[in-house]
This record gives C-alpha cells, sequence and structure tokens, in this order.
C-alpha cells in the first residue's frame, strides 16, 4: 500500500504560535514523502535549535535534534555513512545564515546528497524576537530597537555561487507548490537547498503573509529554464515588487561526494565490517 501523509504524522502535541509559517512547512513535507513512497526508516531529519528545530518531533522518521547551526555536518557524517537513506537537514535563518553559515558553501561545493530545507523568517524566533541576517535593512527587534542598519544576506546567490546543483525558494504560504520542491529536491542526485519564505506571526511584522502573498511569482510559469546558470544568477538577485519561488538552478551532471569517496562507493560504511580492524599500527604510528 503507498503511504499517505497521515503515516509520517506522529501524533505529538504541536507547540507552534498558532498561524505561525512552520506548519504548512509541515503538512507539505508530509505530504512530499508520501507522493515519494518513503519509508519512515529510509528517513532520517535533521534538526538544529530553533523553533523550526521540532519538525522532527512531528514526523514519523529517524530524527536528530543537533545543536544550533550544525545539522549540515550531522547530516553530511549520515548520509555519507549510509547513502541508502534520504537525508534532510532543517534549518534556520539565525542557524544555517548565522553561526552554522561556514558549512553553507561547503556542502554544496562539495555536492553532499543532502536536501537542506532552511525556514527563513527572516529572525530569531525561539529565542524571541532578535535580528537574523535575512531580516530586511531597517526592521525593528529586541537587538535592533531603532532598525537594522546593514543589508541582509542572499541565501541564493550565496548557495549558486558556491556551485550548489539544486538551488529553490519556497512559500510557506503555497503548500502544493512547497511539496512539488521538497520532491524534486529529494529526487536529486546531490546536494539540494530550498529555503522558504516562512512567516512569523509573532516576531515578524513586515514579512507576513500578505507581503508575499502581494509579490511572489513562480518562475515556473514564466519560462525560466533552471539549467540556465546566467539566468538563475539573475532571478537569484530579483527582490522587491516581485519575488520569485521555485527552482532557480538545477544541474544532474555532477557526481555526488559519496560517489566519489571509494570505501562509500563500494558499500555503505555501516555495511563495512568493523569486528577485525586493528587500530594498534595506526595508534603507534601517531605515538611518539
Ligand atoms: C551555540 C548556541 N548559540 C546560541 C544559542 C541560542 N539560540 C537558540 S535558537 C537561536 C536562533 C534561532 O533562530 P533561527 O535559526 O532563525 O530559528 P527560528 O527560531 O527562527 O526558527 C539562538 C541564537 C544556542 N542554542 N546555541
Ligand atoms: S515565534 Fe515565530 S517562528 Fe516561532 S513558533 Fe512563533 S510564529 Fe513560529
Ligand atoms: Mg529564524
Amino acid at each position: 500500500m503507498p503511504h499517505k501523509p497521515e503515516d509520517y504524522d506522529s501524533r505529538r502535541w504541536i507547540q507552534w504560535c498558532p498561524g505561525c509559517g512552520n506548519y504548512a512547512i509541515l503538512v507539505a513535507f508530509r505530504q512530499a514523502l508520501a507522493e515519494l513512497d518513503l519509508d519512515p526508516e529510509d528517513i532520517v531529519v535533521i534538526t538544529g535549535i530553533g523553533c523550526y528545530g521540532r519538525m522532527n518531533n512531528y514526523v514519523v522518521a529517524n530524527g536528530f535534534h543537533v545543536i544550533h547551526g550544525r545539522p549540515i555536518p550531522v547530516a553530511t557524517g549520515v548520509k555519507l555513512a549510509n547513502p541508502k537513506l534520504t537525508v534532510y537537514a532543517f534549518s534556520g535563518d539565525g542557524d544555517a545564515y548565522a553561526i552554522g553559515i561556514s558549512h553553507l558553501p561547503h556542502v554544496a561545493r562539495r555536492n553532499v546528497g543532502i536536501k537542506l530545507i532552511v525556514h527563513n523568517n527572516a529572525v530569531y524566533g525561539l529565542t524571541r524576537g532578535q535580528v537574523s541576517p535575512t531580516s530586511p535593512k531597517g526592521m525593528k527587534t529586541k537587538t535592533t530597537p531603532k532598525g537594522a542598519i546593514v543589508e541582509p544576506i542572499n541565501p541564493i546567490a550565496l548557495v549558486l555561487a558556491s556551485g550548489a546543483t539544486f538551488v529553490a525558494r519556497g512559500f510557506a504560504g503555497d503548500i502544493q507548490h512547497l511539496k512539488y520542491l521538497i520532491v524534486e529536491a529529494t529526487k536529486h542526485r546531490g546536494f539540494a537547498f530550498i529555503d522558504i519564505l516562512q512567516p512569523c506571526v509573532t516576531y515578524n511584522y513586515i514579512y507576513t503573509y500578505q507581503y508575499f502573498r502581494e509579490r511572489v511569482y513562480k518562475l515556473e510559469e514564466t519560462g525560466h529554464d533552471p539549467t540556465d546558470f546566467a539566468a538563475a544568477w539573475e532571478k537569484a538577485w530579483e527582490w522587491g515588487d516581485r519575488i520569485p519561488i521555485g527552482i532557480f538552478y538545477r544541474r544532474e551532471d555532477k557526481p555526488a561526494l559519496e560517489e566519489l569517496i571509494p570505501a562509500v562507493k563500494e558499500k555503505p560504511l555501516v555495511e563495512h565490517n568493523l569486528e577485525d580492524i586493528d587500530v594498534k599500527k595506526l595508534l603507534d604510528e601517531h605515538t611518539i
């Protein structure tokens, strides 16, 4: 029997604020898993610290709630240990674009076959409303009472410039489209990145549902060619009266990191026999 979205519902009490964009991301994710018909034991959901970090509690799958800023390295380790698993790293704009940003260009250029989904609400939600790297200039927060004085980071351009092979943006106000992006990201050969515009109804008074509804449009409806890097780069910088969502860029010809490492390629590390390994020689070599 094919899976249904309810099969991935852990039926736990959901603790997000009413109206938070995280609900829509959760629904889209469960729907995508059902469409992909993945067995829960083959899925790993890795989250960092933030409001979004509860995602793994609400999904029936293997879960790992790691420290702030580190979903990418942990997801990389899991994928390299067992490439047969479908590994999702969930992150926040604080997590991925501030404390954990050093991991982002490298996972992109290495093309590790993990799927990174960033709940970008342009604020630190869990710690009650501090400025984040994607907060718009002028936004008043707990830490910028007179308004943010610098321009925000551009995650799409950053990841594109790092050599990513699948770069997309979704909107939590459009579940069907978001489900489509998650399905396509999962089918992608290597690293896939989705930045999601996620309204935080409690701490972000600028990026509301209405703000985005008035501005977002789908790249798929414009004839955009996702294999054209120059076109993707141009679209990456469009932000204002019109905000593109959809797949900016995609190429399938670059091998994933796990395809390039001989020991992993041969068979997953988890299937290697570790019983007969003698580490004495190695220890002796490194002992002065
Ligand atoms: C090493 C470390 N530094 C700081 C914190 C405090 N902290 C917890 S969540 C968070 C920011 C969360 O923002 P984001 O990643 O955007 O997630 P959101 O809550 O908005 O979903 C911070 C600074 C922490 N838990 N660990
Ligand atoms: S503080 Fe914002 S991001 Fe966190 S649960 Fe509430 S609405 Fe969602
Ligand atoms: Mg945030």
